[in-house]
């Protein structure tokens, strides 16, 4: 969709900064990563109506966060943040790559071919389960301008961008896992006990 001049030149007039940070970690997460057992994970994230400066400095304060915890992805409820925003990168060692920013995506079409991936979450840190779901999704979104987007994703970004999307709704991935034994196993391995999975089922 095109931007009236008037809409550019607001933009120019405010200043508007494209997000951009380093990727290089920091000593310390600026925000806090919530983990399985929190109930912010389960709570639904909400539409963003303004896409403004206040939104962009979460942005990067998520940006920042991500790149410090070597994630793929981040979603703002794994922020303790309801909206519905979430990061993406998934080249998280070439500084030239701009990572991707989506707000209130929303999935238009998703394959009826499904594919297996070993999936990880930030918030269930070591834990690492098969997944099926759709080999290639079209996403509809806002950028970190407030412009209308809409991308066709395969591979590992159409994973990411599932999994990101889950959050949003209060859903991780281990909801998804069928396989209940390995799953129990593998939450126990890594220090989550029996009320963590009971919480998220
Ligand atoms: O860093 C992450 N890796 C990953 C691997 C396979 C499938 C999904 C992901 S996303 C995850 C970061 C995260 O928890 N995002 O919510
Ligand atoms: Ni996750």
């Amino acid at each position: 969709m095109a931007r009236s001049f008037a809409q550019m030149a607001r933009s120019a007039e405010q200043g508007n900064r494209t997000v951009h940070v380093p990727k290089e970690p920091l000593a310390e997460s600026p925000l806090p990563i919530h983990t399985l057992g929190s109930r912010e994970l389960r709570t639904a994230a909400k539409r963003i109506s303004k896409v403004d400066e206040p939104l962009r400095d979460l942005v990067r304060d998520m940006l920042r966060s991500m790149y410090t915890a070597r994630g793929i992805g981040l979603a703002a409820p794994q922020v303790g943040v309801h909206k519905q925003l979430l990061v993406i990168d998934l080249d998280l060692e070439e500084a030239a790559t701009p990572p991707l920013v989506l707000i209130n995506p929303e999935i238009t079409a998703a394959s009826a071919s499904l594919n297996t991936y070993e999936e990880g979450c930030l918030s269930i840190p070591k834990v690492y389960l098969e997944v099926v779901r759709p080999s290639t999704v079209e996403v509809s979104f806002r950028d970190d301008q407030g412009r209308p987007r809409r991308i066709k994703a395969d591979g590992l970004l159409a994973r990411c961008i599932q999994h990101e999307l889950d959050h949003l709704h209060g859903v991780l991935f281990v909801d998804r896992v069928t396989d209940e034994l390995s799953l129990n196993e593998e939450l126990r391995q890594h220090g989550f006990e029996r009320h963590h999975v009971e919480s998220i089922r």
